[in-house]
């Protein structure tokens, strides 16, 4: 059995074509289903649902042979005892470190000021703001970061933006790129020595879309 571990919404829906080109059809919609564990029409392959921040997790520890995660998840977990073959470049984003307009992002830094940055990303955070010499205070969110500068929280945050409708919608704007994100295949290095063949050929048939595009 093959187990691929995936999360609901985005990098599910950008997944399915590259399944398809591995021959591989999940059989229920997991926007319908309450099922967590997901059968294909390969009756050797199957999907977990997990949630994003633990698909590293699911891999790494054998729960999953493989997984597809986005690489700010990635960086954040850290990749150990993840192969790491492929960039599948869906669910693209960046990670951004924003303010509330009217705040000098700036002149605050040229200042040597003390930032305080409100994150999911603590990791990606705490290694750009030392790279770049600025002190920083880490404040650890779970969601909803866009509400840190609203309220006082903090002066900054850290988040990943796509269209940057949802920074716009709340008067915030972006002063850095951190850097790109995509997802990436993840893989079990135990598992691809076990099963070889049968992994080795949905990496390929991955690729081979990959290259397609
Ligand atoms: O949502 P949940 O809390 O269950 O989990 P999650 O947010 O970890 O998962 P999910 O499915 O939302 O995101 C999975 C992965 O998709 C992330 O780890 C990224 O690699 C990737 N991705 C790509 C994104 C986005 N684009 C994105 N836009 N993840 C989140 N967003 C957020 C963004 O932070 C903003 O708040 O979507 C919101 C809308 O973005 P704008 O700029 O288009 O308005
Ligand atoms: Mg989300």
């Amino acid at each position: 059995m093959i187990t691929l571990a995936l999360s609901k919404g985005r990098i599910f829906e950008e997944t399915l074509p590259l399944l398809k080109a591995a021959g591989i059809q999940v059989l229920d919609d997991p926007e319908k289903t309450r099922k967590l564990i997901l059968a294909t029409n390969q009756p050797d392959v199957r999907v977990v649902l997990v949630r994003a921040t633990d698909v590293p997790t699911y891999v790494q520890y054998g729960g999953a042979d493989l997984g597809i995660t986005g690489l700010d998840t990635l960086l954040e977990h850290g990749g150990d005892g993840l192969y790491q073959p492929l960039d599948l470049q869906i669910a693209k984003c960046r990670i951004s470190v924003a303010v509330r307009e009217g705040f000098d992002y700036a002149a605050a830094v040229r200042q040597g000021s003390r930032l305080s940055v409100a994150t999911k990303y603590v990791g990606i955070a705490r290694e750009f703001f030392a790279t770049k010499g600025v002190h920083v205070d880490l404040i650890k969110l779970y969601g909803s970061m866009e509400l840190a500068p609203l309220t006082g929280l903090a002066d900054a945050i850290v988040d990943l933006v796509s269209t940057g409708n949802t920074l716009k919608a709340n008067h915030l704007v972006e002063v850095e790129h951190i850097m790109d994100i995509s997802s990436r295949l993840v893989v079990n290095q135990a598992s691809l020595k076990l099963k070889q063949v049968p992994l080795r050929r949905i990496i390929d048939a991955f690729a081979g879309a990959l290259e397609q595009a």
